[in-house]
Formats: C-alpha cells, sequence, structure tokens
C-alpha cells in the first residue's frame, strides 16, 4: 500500500561523494588541455541509486548537449575542454518520495594548486571532490522504505586507503582539528574581551580626570 505519511521525528542521513578529476592532456590535437571527470558516488563506492531517481549535471554552455542526466549509476561525466567553470547537479528522489530535488554546486578544477617552489608532476590527476550528507527528515512512510532497504554495514571504512581518502578514522581527526580550533579561539575571544574590558577601564578614568580638570577651569 502506498503511504506518503511523513514520519514524525526521523532524520536519515546518506552520505555521498562529489567532485571532479581532471588530468591535464599530454598530446594535443585541439585547444582542449584536460580530460576531467565530474561525479556523484557514495564515498564507500556504495550502491546510492536505491533511493536516487536521477542525476543531471549541468555543464557550461559551451559544450553540446550541456544538460547530462543519468537515470542509473555510474554518475558521472567523462568530457575535455579548456576552462574551468560551475557545474550544478541536481539529484532527483524517487516520486513516492515527496522530496524536492537537491543542487550541489561545484566549481570544476582543472589546475593544482598553487604550491610555491613546487611543481605538479606531468600527468598528474587533480582531485577536487568532497564529502557530504543528504539529509531527510520526516520522510515519507514509503520513502522511508526505500532509504533504509540496503543492507547496513559502515558507510565509510575504519580507515581511508587508496582512493577511499574519507573514513571513520578522518572524520574523528576533522573532530578534533575542529575541537582544538574552537578552544583556540574562545582563548582568543578571552583575551580580546579583557583587553576591552582594561581599556574600558582607562577610558573611564581618564573621563574622569577630563571632567575634574574641566570644572576646575
Ligand atoms: C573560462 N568561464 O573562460 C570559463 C568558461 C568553459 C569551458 C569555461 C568547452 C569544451 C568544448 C570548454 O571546455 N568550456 O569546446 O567542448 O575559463
Amino acid at each position: 500500500m502506498k503511504s506518503g505519511k511523513r514520519m514524525k521525528g526521523v532524520v536519515i542521513s546518506k552520505p555521498i561523494m562529489y567532485g571532479n578529476i581532471a588530468t591535464e592532456l599530454l598530446s594535443r590535437k585541439t585547444d582542449h588541455t584536460h580530460r576531467w571527470t565530474v561525479f556523484l558516488r557514495g564515498p564507500n563506492g556504495q550502491d546510492i541509486s536505491y533511493f536516487i531517481h536521477k542525476v543531471e549535471f549541468k555543464l557550461h554552455e559551451t559544450f553540446v548537449n550541456n544538460n547530462r542526466a543519468f537515470k542509473s549509476p555510474p554518475y558521472e561525466v567523462t568530457e575535455t575542454g579548456w576552462g574551468e567553470f560551475e557545474i550544478i547537479t541536481k539529484i532527483y528522489f524517487p516520486p513516492a518520495s515527496g522530496e524536492k530535488p537537491i543542487s550541489l554546486y561545484h566549481m570544476l578544477k582543472l589546475y593544482p594548486p598553487d604550491a610555491p617552489g613546487q611543481s605538479w608532476p606531468k600527468g598528474k590527476p587533480v582531485n577536487n571532490f568532497f564529502y557530504d550528507e543528504l539529509i531527510f527528515s520526516e520522510p515519507t512512510e514509503d520513502f522511508f522504505g526505500m532509504l533504509t532497504k540496503d543492507a547496513g554495514g559502515p558507510e565509510i571504512p575504519l580507515k581511508a586507503s587508496g582512493n577511499q581518502v574519507f573514513s571513520l578514522e578522518s572524520e574523528v581527526a576533522e573532530c578534533k582539528r575542529l575541537e582544538t580550533a574552537v578552544v583556540q579561539v574562545t582563548g582568543k575571544n578571552d583575551e580580546y574581551k579583557e583587553r576591552v574590558r582594561t581599556a574600558e577601564a582607562e577610558i573611564a578614568i581618564l573621563r574622569r580626570d577630563i571632567a575634574a580638570l574641566e570644572s576646575a577651569l
């Protein structure tokens, strides 16, 4: 039986990985300088198609057929080209989900980051991809059924290896980095507040002195 009833208080998140890799073309027949692939996939290589209806990649208008749609994985476009631009990846969910499509904005990166004094090895791919999570708040009963259909197991591996750069371990390390940053920012904040307090006390003294001098005139 179909159920579009929303499940109160239920939140489900699904990890995704999206972005691009690019390699410089070493032999060029046209003005194209790079081969690149933009993709959306499970960060652990896991299937994500069971809760996705369609994925569209909107490329720059200079590309023929610049709106590329996929109803099944792999959700990716490989092209050659000469420039960087923003790619909109629009994810559609099954009609029964009642969910609106989600758009991800990604800057296609072809060139390596600037590292003074270091040269990028010829032919080494440039990676520019990200981990993210799709959050479904109060899904319909039908969509909940779809979202929980996978066999379970960790969504990302315990440790990073090879191409799998996002792991539970790197998540913990990232949390530690954030905690350290929070401590540093809080410390600086306290320090500046103390300086403001001292300065305000000095201003109060000076104001009193000025008032005393003015009344003595
Ligand atoms: C730039 N604002 O000027 C950007 C636009 C567009 C890149 C980049 C087309 C390839 C083709 C292509 O690479 N466009 O001709 O099929 O850098």
